[in-house]
C-alpha cells in the first residue's frame, strides 16, 4: 500500500473517525471506494475529515479553478400530470398559478435579456397534455434562431420518455429529432433516487430507475451529453443515496455520458411532504463530498447555490465541488418550496463568491470549455 506523503500524513492524524483512514489509502492509491466505503461517508461525523478527502480529489483533477456559467432558466410550462409528491412546482391545467408560455413568449423572454452573454439555456417543464409535439420542435428552433451562439441544454428523461409516447415515435427517432432541432445538452433532473421503494411513495406517476436508465443510456449513446443529479433530503437511506450514486457510477463506465453531478437538496414548503424539515449544512456538504469521492469516472460535481444557499455552496468548494453553476435569472421550482436563496445572481456576485472563497473563477461553456 502506498505510504502517505508527510503533509498527507499530518491531515490523516487528525481525522476524528479513524475509518476514514483506510478510505483515504484507497482514493490515494487510485482504488474505487465500495459500497461500505460510501455508507461510511455518510455515517461519519467527521465533516473536517471528509471534506479533506474531498478536497484533494477536488484540487487534483481542478487545481484552484472553480467553474460558473452565464445562463438562463426557462420553465415552459408547470402544467403537470405526474404531480410528484415532493414538487411544489406543478399545477392542475385549471388551477390558480398554472401557466404554459407559447412560443412567442419564449421568444419575448430570450428577448427581453438579449444583451446579455448568456452561453446557455436551460429548458425543462412539466409534462403539460395540451402541448404538442410540434410545440417542442418549435420550442428549440426558435431558441437557437434568437440566441444561436448559447447551448441549448433542456428536457430530463421524464419529458424525453413523454415526448417519444407524444410523438408516437421510438427513444431513437425522438432524440433524433430533437437534436436536429437544436438540443444539444440535457440536464440531470428527474432521476430524484434510483429506487423502487421511493419511486413508489413518492413519484409513482413518473418514469422508474430502469427507464431513466435505459433514456439516458441512449441519449448518450446519441451522442449527447447529460448531467445527472440526486434529491437527498427526504425518505431516502443512506444507503438507497449509495446505490444511486453507484449506479450513476456503473453507467458512467459504460458510457462516459455524463457530464457532471449535481445534489439537489429537498425544499418541503408547499408540497406533500411539508413535515420534512430543511436539509443541515452537515448534510448538504456531506452529499457534495460523497458524490465527489464515490464519483470517480464524473469530471464535475456541481454546488447548486439555489438549493444550498450561496454562503454554504462557497464552503462546498472545499469540500468536493468544482462548479457553482450559474447566474440562472430566473429560478421557479426550488422557490416554490421555499428556497430563500437569490431568484438569479449576476455575474460579479458568482465571481465574487469564487473568489473569496480563494478560487480562481473560470466562467466556462456547457461543455466546460473556459470562455475567454
Ligand atoms: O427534476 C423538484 C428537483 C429538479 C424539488 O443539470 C426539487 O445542470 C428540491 O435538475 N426541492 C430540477 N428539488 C433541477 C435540476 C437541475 C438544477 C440545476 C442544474 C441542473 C443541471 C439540473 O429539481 C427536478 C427535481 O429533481 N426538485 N422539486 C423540491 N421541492
Ligand atoms: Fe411534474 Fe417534474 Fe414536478 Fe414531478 S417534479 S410533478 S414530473 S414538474
Amino acid at each position: 500500500m502506498k505510504k502517505l506523503p508527510p503533509e498527507l500524513d499530518m491531515s490523516v492524524s487528525t481525522f476524528t473517525d479513524k475509518r476514514l483512514k483506510s478510505i483515504f489509502l484507497n482514493v490515494l492509491n487510485g482504488s474505487r471506494l465500495s459500497r461500505e466505503d460510501g455508507i461510511c461517508i455518510y455515517e461519519t461525523h467527521d465533516l473536517i475529515g471528509l471534506g479533506q478527502m474531498a478536497n484533494h480529489v477536488r484540487r487534483s483533477l481542478h487545481g484552484n479553478k472553480a467553474f460558473y456559467i452565464y445562463n438562463q432558466h426557462l420553465n415552459y410550462t408547470n402544467i403537470c400530470k405526474n404531480r410528484c409528491r415532493f414538487c411544489a412546482y406543478a399545477r392542475d391545467r385549471k388551477e390558480k398559478g398554472a401557466y404554459a408560455w407559447s412560443i412567442e413568449e419564449i421568444e419575448k423572454r430570450l428577448l427581453d435579456r438579449i444583451d446579455e452573454p448568456v452561453k446557455e439555456l436551460h429548458i425543462v417543464g412539466g409534462l403539460n397534455v395540451d402541448l404538442k409535439f410540434e410545440y417542442f420542435i418549435d420550442l428549440l428552433k426558435t431558441v437557437k434562431r434568437v440566441r444561436p451562439e448559447a447551448t441549448i441544454k433542456a428536457f430530463t428523461s421524464v419529458e424525453i420518455d413523454y415526448l417519444s409516447n407524444l410523438a408516437g415515435l421510438s427513444l431513437e427517432e425522438t432524440i433524433q429529432r430533437l437534436k436536429d432541432a437544436g438540443l444539444e445538452m440535457m440536464p440531470g433532473g428527474g432521476a430524484e433516487v434510483l429506487n423502487s421503494r421511493i419511486h413508489k411513495e413518492l413519484f409513482p406517476k413518473k418514469i422508474g430507475h430502469e427507464r431513466w436508465l435505459e433514456i439516458v443510456r441512449a441519449v448518450h449513446q446519441a451522442g449527447i451529453k447529460t448531467n445527472a443529479t440526486m434529491l437527498y433530503g427526504h425518505i431516502e437511506t443512506i444507503e438507497e443515496r449509495v446505490d444511486h450514486l453507484v449506479t450513476l457510477r456503473e453507467l458512467q463506465d459504460e458510457t462516459g455520458g455524463f457530464s457532471a453531478f449535481i445534489p439537489l437538496a429537498f425544499h418541503s414548503e408547499n408540497t406533500q411532504l411539508s413535515h420534512i424539515p430543511p436539509t443541515t449544512a452537515m448534510d448538504d456538504l456531506k452529499n457534495v463530498a460523497a458524490a465527489r469521492l464515490m464519483l470517480d469516472n464524473f469530471d464535475h460535481i456541481k454546488a447548486y447555490w439555489v438549493m444550498i444557499g450561496e454562503k454554504l455552496a462557497q464552503v462546498a468548494l472545499s469540500f468536493g465541488a468544482d462548479d457553482l453553476d450559474g447566474t440562472i435569472i430566473e429560478e421557479r421550482i426550488t422557490h416554490m418550496a421555499g428556497a430563500k436563496s437569490a431568484i438569479g445572481l449576476t455575474k460579479d456576485q458568482m465571481v465574487n463568491m469564487i473568489t473569496k472563497a480563494g478560487f480562481v473563477p473560470v466562467e466556462r461553456d456547457s461543455f466546460y470549455h473556459p470562455i475567454n
